[in-house]
């Protein structure tokens, strides 16, 4: 008896609100349309800047309407696995150092909603100065918007659906145009139903870079931080919740996220950022990185050397470093039940290795002595003193003789 009560309360739960969501036109809560097919993700277009590599994604490449850059995405229902439970990174650790007893990687795919057939999106890079239209078309079961975040422009581009415009309609297309002034590290976003899409996965990098930088870089990495919440055995992410259990860098977790691979005494740089509600103290090991942007690039007298930035919701971070320490270096969040999948592996004995947690993985082919900066720079200035006091002498004697 009790069974069938359950089920009939269960049966009027489900009709009443498709039967609402009818009447108030508002989407049945859909994860893909019927209506709409989705189209293969586009190859990477036209023009590649390729100057960033967001780890684990492309870049978007453009083509030239007159001197307006011109930019595709396609928000689309994307199926994927933040992790497939397979150690990416396996190679780059010596074998005698895995520790493996009782541990096991698991795997979890899960349905998002992205631009291009990725979450995030591709990154979009542009040199200051540039006029730029962006074409969005929505393949989602509702109504969206691109919100391109911290970009000074004209209120009408700013892509708060429902405020500075009507969101896009699924199936319809929309063109965002502006010209950039600032430089710097900056991100789009759903600017619709923003609890829902946003934590969907909507989300992606927006590089300016300026038409010249102070030093050059070798390496250029981006990271964007995600968060989801996902029950045991589901797909779809629970969006009322701030109980947080899957941690991503470019929406992958560990041990699926490639490292930074570098060579020693390369100039790197590693843009971070968050669209997840929560901040991330991000830590390396072996290095003191220097602070160089808070979205924009800091004045030299504000910048700061740190081994952990936090980064807060809604913001980019950008940091620098010379390679000088060879080795295999962790980046991970210091909030440590970001840096295990699901909470926890199951069954919970030693956890392994997961969330936002990758490498800076530095390559030497010099096989020089391990040296601090701070030895080889005395160093040299022990022998600049010692070559500037021979001289010295020589000249005395000359001066005897
Ligand atoms: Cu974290």
């Amino acid at each position: 008896m009790k069974f069938y009560r359950l089920s009939f309360i269960i049966f009027c739960l489900v009709f009443f609100n498709f039967l609402f969501s009818k009447m108030m036109k508002i989407p049945f809560n859909r994860w893909k349309s019927d209506k709409i097919s989705i189209s293969v993700p586009p190859k990477t277009m036209g023009k590649q800047m390729g100057v960033v590599n967001t780890v684990g994604l492309k870049s978007l490449g453009y083509e030239l309407d007159g001197d307006v850059k011109v930019f595709k995405l396609i928000a689309q229902p994307i199926e994927k696995y933040l992790t497939d439970g397979k150690d990416v990174n396996k190679g780059i650790i010596p074998e005698k150092f895995l520790y493996t007893n009782r541990m096991k990687h698991i795997s979890k795919k899960v349905k998002l909603w992205g631009y291009n057939g990725s979450v995030p999106g591709p990154t979009i890079e542009v040199y200051q100065g540039d006029r730029v239209r962006i074409i969005v078309k929505n393949e989602l079961p509702e109504e969206t918007s691109v919100h391109w975040h911290g970009i000074e422009l004209p209120n009408s581009e700013d892509g708060a659906g429902g405020t500075t415009e009507y969101p896009i309609k699924p199936g319809e297309s929309k063109a965002y145009e502006f010209t950039v002034y600032q430089k710097g590290t900056f991100l789009y976003h759903s600017g619709f139903n923003m609890m829902k899409q946003d934590m969907y996965g909507l989300a992606g990098f927006f590089v300016v870079h300026p038409k010249k930088y102070e030093k050059k870089i070798d390496k250029d990495f981006a990271l964007l931080i995600q968060e989801w919440a996902f029950l045991p055995g589901n797909e779809n992410p629970n969006l009322a919740t701030m109980d947080f259990n899957w941690f991503t860098f470019n929406g992958l977790s560990a041990p699926s996220i490639p490292s930074l691979e570098v060579k020693k005494g390369e100039r790197v740089r590693i843009r971070f950022g968050n669209l997840s509600m929560n901040s991330h103290p991000i830590h390396v090991h072996g290095y003191s990185w220097r602070v160089v942007s808070v979205q924009e690039h800091l004045q030299k007298s504000a910048r700061w050397n740190t081994s952990t930035i936090n980064i807060p919701p809604g913001e980019t971070r950008d940091v620098e470093l010379v390679a000088w320490n060879p080795g295999v270096w962790r980046i991970h969040c210091h909030k440590l039940h970001h840096t295990v999948n699901s909470h926890a592996q199951i069954p919970m004995t030693v956890m392994s290795r997961g969330g936002m947690f990758t490498f800076l993985h530095v390559i030497d082919d010099t096989n020089e002595e391990w040296k601090h900066p701070s030895q080889i720079k005395k160093e040299k200035l022990n022998v600049r003193i010692k070559n500037k006091r021979a001289i010295k002498n020589n000249r005395k004697q000359d001066d005897k003789e």
